[in-house]
């Protein structure tokens, strides 16, 4: 009997438990574990039914993802857990399926191959493989329309978003509910069963629909796909799997399954999916500031600014049930931010994201105030104001004066330095970055911008915090722009050069979104505001090269006072309804100003857009690996996924960039650097690698040369 599952005998039923931290993944070995155990209980008459449980924090939460590696590695896998469930399925015995926590993926079909299924009232059931860029490959596609209908399977293994325990009971993948005990709960539901005939899922079809009702479920899954999930494969394919089960009989559904499962599998997708899974863990762990690193407790915080992102950051903490408090200078001010933050949770009521009795707790978890009198209770602060660095440095004097021994001092900077805000302080050891994205109440990414002197502990403690926040926390160096945004001024900088050299306004956006850009960097700096920008240029134009080339365009939209949406007309121009549409009139003028400029004007493929704004992120995201801003190329993906609308089914810019082959990348590079100067000039680490025939997920920084791991 291996050690990962056990079996123990509680009055004639078998209680099977899989115990393989840290999730039960459905391993190969606790596959046959549980097989065993079944076929010795069908072969003991003592035994009248079994329940299977798991144990720790939950049910089993899938396959074990490492091993999906190997299979590619081998290019071959076999008929992975199929025939094993059709055996858990043919137990003469009933088998209840006990579920706490989540059953997802291979853990739901393990489920389904179950006669019942009983859950705890708070248990998730779900195929989120799609998530990892593959389908259910072990009969998911198959069984979940028959218990759960057509729409709902369709819908759950196209999302891959998981329902909960009430619902799930509601569409039939569960039979009970259970209060209290799950195990105590399971096993007297084993008994009641026991003498009934099993019903096999399998043979269930009496939800599967009719062909005229189906067609119209799957055209609409298939545009919802295409909208939600532009460019992913493996949704489509999971409506392709789903539909093979209203079409063909259940073994048949299950080969054609199998076919598309590793159609999927072996995709460049889902290579790049399955780096994403494991690099949101891994940007969690930190070198040289272990898990057991002591953390302070933030039960109490306080935003200085609300305006759009001090506002936005109120809500995070307030909708993470942190209270918080929210100052301005002037009383106009503070109604202004706390009308729209009331605003903000009227529209999610009227949504039905939440009821407004939530809305109504989490607004009154947000205090507002004119003064930093009350600021010394708060264990953290976050600084929202204006991107001035005086400002800044006034505003953290005043902090430390008024706020208590510990208290975490934070500044939400996108560009300024930390260690210069810092040194308006006497305790600089507890002064860090926390650079939330806009709107910061809905993107997940959370730079944390270690200063020279912060001290592990606040490090510790704002990436667990940010967890806790509901966002991905990634600590970064203090370089300027941080990651995120010093990546994206040279994309966005040839995006610009592109349009001067010829290109289309909306062909630059059109081959990035093709791309898999969530928005084209033209539409992206529109819906920003150019003048954000052309303010941070003009206050570093000191710091340009004489002689190197810069983009002119924007800055001459700005002169215009073309700001972008805000003042409806940008890049392209907006109607009331901020309608979207070229204006030839622009494009006329940028074409006059590139002459004047001599630039000679040239037909541009999509194919060279994408390369020149894709390779400048990756250069410049070498060149910051290399300085030690970055803790490994991951993280850098982590970022672009989840800050800058980078697609996730490339895994972000430096896997893509390993993806494509950092020789060819390197080689065009070069190309550019040849025809467009030195801004393309190759980074170091990049032309190494390439050179080694080494990727960026293989680069590993010497020990102490880490600015985000270490000073
Ligand atoms: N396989 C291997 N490792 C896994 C794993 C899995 N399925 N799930 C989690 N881990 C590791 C994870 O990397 C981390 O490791 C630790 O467990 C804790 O996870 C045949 C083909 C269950 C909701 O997609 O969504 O089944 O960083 O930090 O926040 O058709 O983990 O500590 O070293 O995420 O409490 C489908 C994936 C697989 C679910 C728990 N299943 N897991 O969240 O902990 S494909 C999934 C999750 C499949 C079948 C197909 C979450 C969780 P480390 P964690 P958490």
């Amino acid at each position: 009997m291996s050690e990962l599952v056990r079996v123990e005998n509680v009055d004639g039923v078998a209680v099977v438990t899989i115990d393989n931290p840290p999730v039960n993944a459905l391993a190969a070995s606790v596959a046959e574990g549980i097989d065993t155990v079944i076929a010795a209980v069908n072969r003991d008459a003592d035994m009248r039914a079994i329940v299977v449980i798991g144990a720790g924090k939950t049910f089993v939460a899938g396959a074990d993802i490492n091993a999906f590696a190997k299979m590619r590695e081998s290019k071959s896998c076999g008929p992975g857990h199929l025939p094993f469930l059709l055996r858990v399925e043919d137990s003469a015995k009933p088998v209840v399926m006990a579920i706490h926590g989540t059953a997802l993926g291979g853990g739901l079909e393990l489920a389904m191959a179950g006669h019942y299924r009983v859950a705890a009232k708070d248990a998730q059931v779900g195929q989120p493989e799609v998530r990892l860029g593959i389908i259910p490959g072990a009969g998911g596609t198959q069984r979940l329309p028959r218990l759960a209908g057509v729409a709902k399977a369709v819908e759950m293994c196209a999302s891959g978003e998981p329902v909960r325990a009430a619902e799930a009971l509601k569409l039939g993948i569960v039979d009970e509910l259970i209060e209290g005990d799950l195990r105590v709960g399971a096993v007297a539901f084993a008994r009641r069963v026991a003498t009934e005939s099993v019903r096999k899922t399998r043979d269930r079809g009496e939800k599967l629909g009719e062909a005229a009702t189906n067609a119209a479920i799957f055209a609409t899954a298939r545009e919802n796909a295409g909208k939600k999930q532009r460019g992913m494969m493996a949704p489509l394919a999971a409506i392709n799997a789903v539909e093979a089960a209203t079409k063909l009989p259940f073994a048949e559904g299950c080969v054609r399954e199998r076919e598309l499962f590793l159609e999927c599998l072996f995709s460049e997708q889902s290579s790049a999916l399955i780096h994403v899974f494991f690099g949101e863990r891994e940007v969690a762990k930190i070198p040289g500031i272990p898990k057991e690193t002591s953390v302070r407790a933030v039960k109490s915080a306080a935003v200085v600014g609300a305006g759009t992102m001090g506002g936005g950051i109120a809500m995070v903490f307030a909708n993470a049930g942190i209270p918080v408090l929210l100052k301005e200078m002037e009383q106009a001010a503070l109604d202004r931010g706390l009308a729209t933050i009331r605003a903000h949770y009227a529209n999610s009521v009227k949504r039905g994201r939440f009821t407004q009795d939530i809305a109504d707790a989490r607004m009154a978890l947000i205090t507002p105030t004119l003064s930093y009198d009350d600021f010394s209770g708060a264990d953290m602060v976050i600084e929202a104001a204006f991107e001035g660095m005086a400002l800044k440095k006034e505003i953290f004097g005043e902090l430390d004066r008024v706020c208590k021994p510990g208290s975490i001092l934070a500044s939400n900077t996108s560009t300024l330095s930390i260690d210069e805000i810092a040194s308006a302080t006497a305790r600089p050891e507890v002064v860090i970055g926390t650079h939330f994205f806009s709107p910061a109440n809905v993107m997940r990414l959370l730079e944390v911008v270690r200063g020279a002197a912060t001290s592990p502990e606040v490090i510790a403690t704002c990436m667990q915090l940010s967890k806790r926040l509901g966002k991905i926390g990634v600590l970064v160096g203090n370089c300027r722009g941080f990651v995120g945004n010093r990546m994206f001024h040279p994309y966005r900088r040839e995006a610009q050069f592109l349009v001067e050299e010829g290109a289309g306004i909306e062909a630059v956006d059109k081959a990035l979104y093709d791309f898999g850009m969530a928005m084209g960097p033209l539409s992206v700096a529109d819906l920003a505001g150019l003048d954000i920008g052309w303010r941070i240029r003009k206050e570093h134009r000191h710091l340009d090269k004489p002689g190197v080339r810069r983009p002119f365009a924007e800055d001459k939209l700005c002169e215009m006072g073309r700001f972008g949406q805000k003042t409806r007309a940008g890049w392209y121009k907006y109607d009331e309804q901020r309608r979207v549409s070229v204006d030839v009139e622009i494009v006329e003028l940028l074409r006059g100003w590139s002459l004047e400029a001599g630039i000679a004007q040239r037909e541009i493929s999509s194919e060279e857009i994408v390369e020149r704004c894709i390779y400048a992120l990756v250069n410049e995201g070498a060149r910051i690996l290399e300085e030690g801003y970055a803790l490994r190329a991951v993280d850098i993906d982590i970022i672009y996924l989840n800050g800058y609308g980078f697609p996730a089914y490339r895994g972000g810019p430096m896997w893509y960039a390993d993806t494509v082959g950092l020789k060819k990348v390197y080689e065009r590079v070069r190309e550019f650097q040849a025809r467009h100067g030195e801004t393309w000039e190759p980074a170091p680490l990049l032309k190494r690698l390439a050179e080694e025939g080494k990727t960026f997920a293989e680069f590993r920084l010497e020990t102490g040369q880490e600015r985000a791991g270490r000073r």
